[in-house]
């Protein structure tokens, strides 16, 4: 058994991370645009990034010649909603016509609506601590939904809360840059506030998709969490890293912190002394697909008094240093589908090499070829044992802002030249390609 016929093999972006045109066309400040000066690598920001949002007509033709069948990308908030009580329509009207233009392409658009671009005047409210951004989420996804719904059926509320909080608002190394970790009390008072607003603003989104969408369309999260893979395949291996995976202690990177409320498991301490009964009638808007982004096991890097750590001396590791482990996407598919019952996306997988454009023209990336034949091994094996995954989104589908790390660390298939905005397909492009029009028969 491989994988099903009409699988969504595809290519995932993030609106901050490739669109530029930061105050073009009537787009609001996000917290990036007004908070990153002096967080990131030399000083770089998304003001112009890929400019995609002049490019995506081009961009979209090299998706199709790719042969990608599904694009995951996000809407930018501030470019919607740029001030308190404001639609920008000529926000609304590019990414019509940025799904007009997919649909003409074959290619099917799946929607992320908060990928960490937090609309400034919101922040100056109070940002996620503030009571009022689930509301204000739920108008904003209304307007999205009025303008896209008629031909967008797969939705994601959120992209990786473990990370809007963990990075954003506990080791403040992402926007807004709140560090909140070095008090027990403090920190548990701010994960608490922000989280339960982050899951109130899923609820409410949700209902209002539910309500105004088409009643085909499919609604998820893009979670992440530690993958934990066990040292043999013994029952007893398997049964610790599970354990491990899914312990309270992992806090906000455990998939349980997220999906408990939505999915009605047991809340994390931490939730559990903020949210009431009343949150938890509206948080409840179960997801129709299970959105894994998933990178690496943790449990390469884990502390030396970690259940499952282990180190190995020298093994491979991608441009972010991520241990390269090839069986993560089979777990973390297994023991997520056993825990949740969901059919899976992969949502996001991916690596940063140190690519460069050859003398010959082209972008060799032999390291990405190799990573990805690996994990899709492992994707493949997950699928045939009858777990059901309906898609795979390699992040990216061009290199990019990454965040922190600028623009130094390269995850497309696509390679981008920065100062000229050229694109060229890397050799992995190539492969991934053949992947696709064998549906992964080939691996
Ligand atoms: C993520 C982020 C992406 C990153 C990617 C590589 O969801 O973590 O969504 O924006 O670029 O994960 O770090």
């Amino acid at each position: 058994m491989g994988f099903p016929k009409n699988f969504m093999w595809g290519a995932a972006s993030a609106a901050y991370q490739v669109e530029g045109a930061y105050n073009e066309d009537g787009r609001g400040m996000s917290i990036w645009d007004s908070l990153s000066a002096g967080h990131v690598e030399h000083g770089d920001n998304g003001n112009k990034a890929c400019d995609h949002y002049h490019h995506f007509k081009e961009d979209i033709a090299l998706m199709k010649q790719i042969g990608i069948k599904a694009y995951r990308f996000s809407v930018s908030w501030p470019r919607i909603v740029p001030k308190k009580g404001v639609v920008n329509a000529k926000g609304l009207a590019f990414y019509r016509e940025l799904v007009d233009e997919l649909v003409k392409a074959g290619i099917e658009p799946c929607v992320t609506l908060y990928h960490w671009d937090l609309p400034m005047w919101i922040y100056d409210e109070g940002g996620w601590k503030c009571e009022a951004v689930s509301d204000y989420f739920a108008e904003y996804t209304k307007l999205v939904i009025d303008a896209l719904s008629d031909k967008v059926q797969y939705w994601m509320t959120f992209n990786e809360p473990a990370c809007m909080i963990g990075l954003g608002y506990m080791l403040g190394i992402h926007a807004p840059f709140e560090r909140h970790m070095d008090d027990q009390a403090e920190m548990e008072d701010v994960v608490g506030r922000t989280s339960r607003n982050v899951l109130l603003s899923h609820g409410k989104s949700a209902a209002v998709i539910r309500k105004y969408a088409k009643k085909t369309s499919k609604i998820g999260m893009a979670l992440n969490g530690s993958v934990i893979t066990p040292w043999s395949e013994s029952e007893e291996d398997i049964e610790a890293a599970k354990a491990d995976m899914f312990s309270q202690e992992r806090s906000v990177f455990s998939f349980d912190f997220w999906a408990n409320p939505v999915l009605g498991g047991e809340l994390h301490p931490i939730l559990k002394k903020v949210i009431s009964e009343q949150d938890l009638a509206v948080i409840r808007q179960p997801f129709d697909f299970f959105g894994i982004n998933c990178y690496s096991s943790s449990n390469y890097d884990d502390a030396p008094d970690k259940p499952n750590s282990h180190e190995i001396p020298g093994m491979p590791r991608t441009a972010m240093n991520w241990p390269v482990t090839d069986d993560a996407l089979y777990w973390a598919a297994k023991f997520c589908y056993e825990r949740y019952g969901l059919p899976i996306m992969f949502t996001e997988n991916g690596m940063a090499n140190c690519d460069m454009l050859f003398r010959d023209g082209k972008v060799h990336d032999p390291q990405r070829i190799e990573f990805l034949g690996r994990y899709l091994t492992g994707l493949h094996r997950a699928v045939s044992e009858g777990v059901p995954v309906i898609g795979y989104m390699y992040w990216s589908i061009m290199d990019n802002f990454e965040w922190a790390f600028g623009y130094d660390k390269r995850f497309g298939l696509i390679y981008v030249d920065y100062p000229t905005e050229k694109r060229v397909l890397k050799d992995s492009a190539y492969w991934y390609r053949d992947v696709i029009a064998s549906n992964g028969e080939n691996l």
